[in-house]
């Protein structure tokens, strides 16, 4: 490596960073960090390792590493009113990795949602499911409600008996049935696992369900969705036995993970405080944006889904754009026009790689300051490149003129800092 690569690299890391501040950000799976958690990410913790759980290490030099982990385990079941939280994976799929090395042997059964229906790629013959080995066996899905079919559920629940249930989208637009379900997991006996990443935000502010309360036992997440930390990953735990948990633990360290990205874990601790305080007012107006935006394309001809049930109850809204030349063309026109946002399967689709939806997300714009009536915007935005089928790169312009207004992080301690680019890293 040169000094002429590593300045090639810088430019294009700093390249991206402008770009983005002119763009509109929709990945439903993203979001921005507040200045004091990505301060964390280049303190000294980014330089050290910390094997086992405060007080049990492998290593020296974890004193302060030790008090912030113990803060941030406090945080979360405090934030989540969990019994249990581990705070070492490092990414959501990792977290999913630790459950099933914990609770389930090669050849167990699991029930899980289709990925055309929504579900995340680790619960897949081809992701962490496949790879560990377990059956995994799908819930009946009604596309109406974009939601698990409940009799059809407890039916194939009783059928199957699975050792675990597993819940949890990555098209997350309505909360899981899970009231419904209770009796029968009890009946079966089985141990109820949600991913949460998609709406952990929500779930903090007590806008979307509340897992452990419905019968959930282990809510596995990534921690910068709906909730703006860093890129990393979360386990909560209620009603575990003792040994349950000690399993857990022992799965995320040393099963899939050795040292846990300190910094990371420092700037989730970061998170977990400022959503201790922001998470209600956050979730509130993310799901009010999302539900804006969805009425406002349904009104300029875009097919938003579930129109009868408001669209959407979550950060997200799903949109078949078959007719506009599907999720993959339109994506990337979108993109010319400085729109990000991700092609999606839909429930009949079989295609991932062309596939007929968009799926957006509004929590990343709702952390920039953004409210109903610029989702009607940004709404006319999207569609004079769907469906008007106008140049993107005139309406980029517009989307550029449109972003100058919202350029800082809110619902933060230090809320105003600028959201791209350097923030005041050091004293
Ligand atoms: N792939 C992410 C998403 O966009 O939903 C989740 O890991």
């Amino acid at each position: 490596m040169t000094q002429e690569d590593a300045q090639y690299i810088r430019s294009k890391v700093m390249a991206h960073n402008k770009w983005f501040e002119e763009c509109i950000p929709m990945i439903a799976s993203e979001n921005l960090m507040s200045p004091l958690a990505k301060e964390m990410l280049i303190s000294d913790f980014a330089d050290r390792y910390a094997e086992g759980l405060p007080g049990k290490r492998y290593y020296q030099g974890n004193i302060y590493v030790d008090e912030v982990e113990l803060k941030a385990i406090e945080l979360a079941k405090k934030v989540f009113d969990a019994d249990f939280a581990d705070v070492r994976p490092i990414s959501g799929t990792v977290a999913n990795m630790a459950v099933l090395f914990a609770f389930a042997q090669p050849g167990d059964t699991i029930t899980t949602c289709a990925l055309a229906q929504g579900a995340h790629i680790s619960t897949c013959e081809f992701g962490a499911f496949g790879q560990r080995s377990v059956n995994s066996v799908n819930y009946p899905f009604n596309e109406h409600d974009m939601n698990l079919d409940v009799d059809g559920t407890i039916k194939l629940l009783k059928e199957v008996r699975p050792k675990v249930a597993q819940f949890g989208l990555s098209v997350f637009l309505f909360p899981p049935p899970l009231k419904e379900l209770q009796d029968t997991f009890n009946e079966i006996g089985c141990l109820v696992w949600e991913d949460c990443a998609h709406v952990l935000g929500l779930i903090a502010g007590k806008q979307f369900h509340d897992p452990l309360r419905e019968g959930v036992n282990i809510v596995s997440s990534s921690t910068h969705k709906t909730f703006p930390g860093p890129n990393h990953g979360l386990l909560l735990g209620q009603n575990l036995t003792e040994e349950q948990e000690k399993q857990l633990q022992k799965a995320v360290f040393p099963g899939v993970t050795s040292s846990h990205h300190l910094h990371a874990m420092a700037a989730l601790a970061v998170t977990l405080a400022e959503m201790d305080v922001f998470a209600k007012d956050y979730a509130a107006q993310t799901c009010k944006n999302a539900r804006a935006l969805g009425q406002a394309l349904y009104e300029r001809g875009v097919p938003v889904l579930c129109p009868d049930l408001g669209f959407t109850r979550s950060h997200a809204i799903a949109v078949d754009v078959s007719q506009f030349g599907g999720g993959k063309d339109c994506a990337k026109a979108l993109e010319d026009a400085n729109i990000i946002c991700n092609k999606n399967m839909l429930p009949r689709d079989t295609s991932s790689v062309r596939p007929s939806g968009l799926r957006l997300g509004a929590q990343e714009m709702t952390r920039l300051g953004m409210k109903e009536s610029d989702m009607v915007e940004v709404a006319d935005l999207i569609s004079r490149v769907v469906v008007k089928k106008e140049d993107p790169a005139k309406v980029k312009e517009d989307v550029k003129t449109f972003k100058r207004q919202f350029t800082s992080i809110q619902y933060c301690f230090n809320a105003g800092e600028p959201a791209y680019g350097y923030h005041k890293l050091v004293e």
